[in-house]
């Protein structure tokens, strides 16, 4: 074991004007839900704090529109080209005002939960929401779980939910669900529309929250009523929209930043940690500006995975639970950790009162809830990462350039060199696919690094939930943001499917995998139908090791390898057979000989246009490793089944 650290003292952070963290009465103060539930007096009722900015569109005269074409237009004038939904009673008006127009392109999935993954999945690609569309009761509980995975991740996402009509609200109605009520603890905000007149001004505000401050899915409850073809209203889309009691952070606070940088000028070890707060802030740029200015070492979490670019020589991987054996180190052992759009989460920290025992922290969050809330942060600066970052790079080098001796080269050399011989100690080994024996079993690192090398790094790659997925992030190098696609906060398998899709939708041109495992695809394989109809050529890549793979790995280390209800008995399908069924390409390897053919004929041009399956039969008994020591600190791991850090 490495030497561990103490508790250290919490530190309160000021708040930004207009944001009040705790218990308040919105829609944001919800009891035992965690974070980010900002009291904002009124929000979901009567609103007298939102004010819309109404100007008509077009200077035609104003026209009359139903509360169902109102909503589909609203979300034209929002910029909206794709919904992912599936009808219901409910909402069948929507879906009129929808087969009315041209605008706006409804793709109807096989379950909503997969709708939500794919407005959740362009999202992601793109920076734009995602927006997907259900009916009442069992079409809004179904999508739940997707709305509760783009809330975990910070994915800005609306998602409009039919609900029966205001007369029968309460009455327990045919499929009445309080669809408010149930997703209220994985929403960022919900909306009910009361009156139909209401409906273009809810849609610009929905838009507005789900981008701003910490992105976050929005819910738009819609009763059938509001929507009535007969009942018709002057259309007029809000240009601006002002909510008074809703301010998130523009700028980071001058003497906060300047308080950081000479944080940061003091630090002989240095740590970058990255995470998924600086893809979504569109702050990816200057922080490879700053870290390059700096030669700091930098590490990004799972959810900030090509925030910088992985190939290069100061990245030294993920970090955390099956973060890199130098990355880990590296955090344990710093002086000074600049920790930007990350949460300091358990499968980061491990015990946090041993977390990186010496390490002074700057913690730059657009969540003010975020900062502090697990280690506390000596300097706290609240707000988007973008503009913080400039700030901190341009008095960074004012201060250098008149002093460059401010800056210890040297001693960051030398912790350079000490990363490195961690790295050659224990790194992960990228030559697996070169060392491959022909007849032995297929190691799914190898698969990985396949991937990478016919893909030339440049797929968008989405994944689902396991051991593949640690696979495919410590595997495949991410030199961009955006393009590592994956389900960080809730892990939530079943998610790498429709996901690709709502990727490939957004970039009918570009390369999309999903890494998956045939436990995870199987939760949303019915969408290789939809696939099958919209004629989407995304390519899957399951590592099939014939068992939920990370479930058996814990049992086999923490359970004494009794593997209660992870492997199958001989109960899978056949994939190959089963994805031809949809009207697919399906390829089965079982050896290593024909790994790199098998990839380079699932990426040819000759199946540009075809969905294709590849099914690889994997060692079932790999393990992810490093793992992090339950209980320990960063630099506890299992480095190997016989070995620890
Ligand atoms: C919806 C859901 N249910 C259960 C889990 C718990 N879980 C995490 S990983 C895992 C096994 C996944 O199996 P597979 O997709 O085959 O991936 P592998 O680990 O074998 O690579 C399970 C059951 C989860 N993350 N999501
Ligand atoms: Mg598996």
């Amino acid at each position: 074991m490495c030497s561990g650290g103490g508790g250290r003292a919490r530190i309160v952070v000021a708040f930004p004007q207009g944001l009040v963290p705790g218990s308040g009465t919105g829609p944001w103060s919800q009891p035992g839900s965690g974070r980010r539930k900002w009291s904002v007096p009124g929000l979901e009722g009567s609103q007298p704090h939102m004010t819309v900015q109404s100007h008509q569109v077009k200077d035609t005269a104003v026209e009359r529109l139903s509360g169902g074409d109102m909503l589909i237009r609203a979300l034209q004038d929002s910029g909206v080209d794709y919904i992912f939904g599936y009808p219901g009673g409910a909402a069948l008006h929507i879906y009129d005002a929808i087969f009315k127009q041209q605008r706006v392109q409804h793709i109807l999935v096989r379950h909503e939960q997969a709708a939500t993954h794919m407005a959740d999945g362009y999202a992601r690609a793109t920076g734009r929401p995602g927006v997907a569309l259900v009916t009442s009761g069992p079409g809004a509980t179904n999508a739940i779980t997707g709305i509760a995975t783009a809330f975990m991740d910070s994915i800005p996402m609306i998602v409009i939910s039919g609900q029966v009509s205001n007369e029968l609200i309460g009455t327990d109605s045919f499929q009445e669900t309080d669809m408010v009520g149930i997703s209220r603890p994985v929403v960022k905000h919900s909306f009910m529309i009361k009156d139909a007149s209401e409906i273009p001004s809810v849609v610009r505000k929905a838009f507005y929250i789900a981008t701003t401050g910490r992105p976050g899915p929005v819910v738009i409850d819609v009763p059938k009523d509001t929507t009535d073809p007969a009942v018709l209203f002057d259309y007029v889309y809000p240009e601006t929209v002002k909510m008074r009691s809703y301010s998130p952070a523009t700028r980071g606070h001058s003497g906060q930043i300047r308080k950081a940088v000479d944080l940061l000028l003091t630090a002989k070890r240095p740590v970058i940690y990255a995470g998924g707060g600086v893809i979504q802030g569109e702050a990816c740029e200057v922080l490879t500006e700053l870290t390059r200015y700096l030669e700091f070492p930098i590490t990004n979490t799972l959810m900030g995975l090509g925030c910088y670019p992985a190939t290069d020589p100061l990245f030294l991987g993920m970090l955390g639970m099956h973060g890199t054996y130098e990355a880990n180190m590296a955090m344990h052992h710093s002086d000074v950790i600049l920790a930007v759009g990350a949460r300091f989460d358990d499968r980061v920290t491990n015990d946090p009162s041993k977390f990186c025992p010496n390490a002074r922290i700057v913690h730059i969050d657009v969540d003010p809830a975020t900062i502090s809330k697990i280690i506390p942060a000596e300097v706290p600066i609240v707000g988007p990462a973008q503009p913080v970052l400039q700030d901190m790079l341009a008095a960074l080098r004012e201060r250098i350039g008149a002093d460059p001796e401010l800056l210890d080269r040297s001693a960051h050399q030398h912790w350079r060199q000490q990363i490195a011989g961690w790295r050659r100690q224990h790194g992960l080994d990228h030559k697996m696919m070169e060392r491959a024996v022909p007849g032995a079993s297929i190691k799914p690192q190898a698969v990985v690094q396949c991937l990478y090398q016919v893909t030339g790094g440049e797929a968008f790659v989405t994944s689902d939930v396991g051991q593949h997925q640690m696979f495919a992030a410590q595997y495949y190098h991410f030199d961009a943001p955006r393009r590592w696609i994956n389900s960080g906060g809730l892990g939530t398998m079943g998610f790498g499917l429709p996901s690709a899709m709502g990727v490939k939708f957004a970039f009918p041109d570009a390369v999309v995998a999903c890494v998956t495992g045939e436990g995870s695809i199987q939760m949303n394989i019915q969408e290789l139908s939809t696939c099958t109809q919209y004629g989407l050529p995304v390519k899957v890549i399951n590592l099939n090791n014939q068992a939920l793979g990370m479930v058996k790995q814990w049992q086999d280390m923490q359970y004494g390898g009794r593997h209660s209800s992870s492997t199958y008995q001989d109960s899978l399908p056949d994939f190959v057979r089963l994805v031809e069924s949809y009207g697919h390409v399906g390829i089965r390897i079982t050896d290593p000989a024909d790994l790199e053919a098998a990839m380079r004929e699932v990426f040819s041009d000759k199946l540009r246009d075809r969905l294709v399956f590849l099914d690889v039969s994997v060692d079932p008994d790999e393990h992810v490793y490093p793992m992090a020591i339950k209980g320990g600190s960063m630099c506890d791991m299992f480095l190997s089944r016989t070995e620890q850090s």
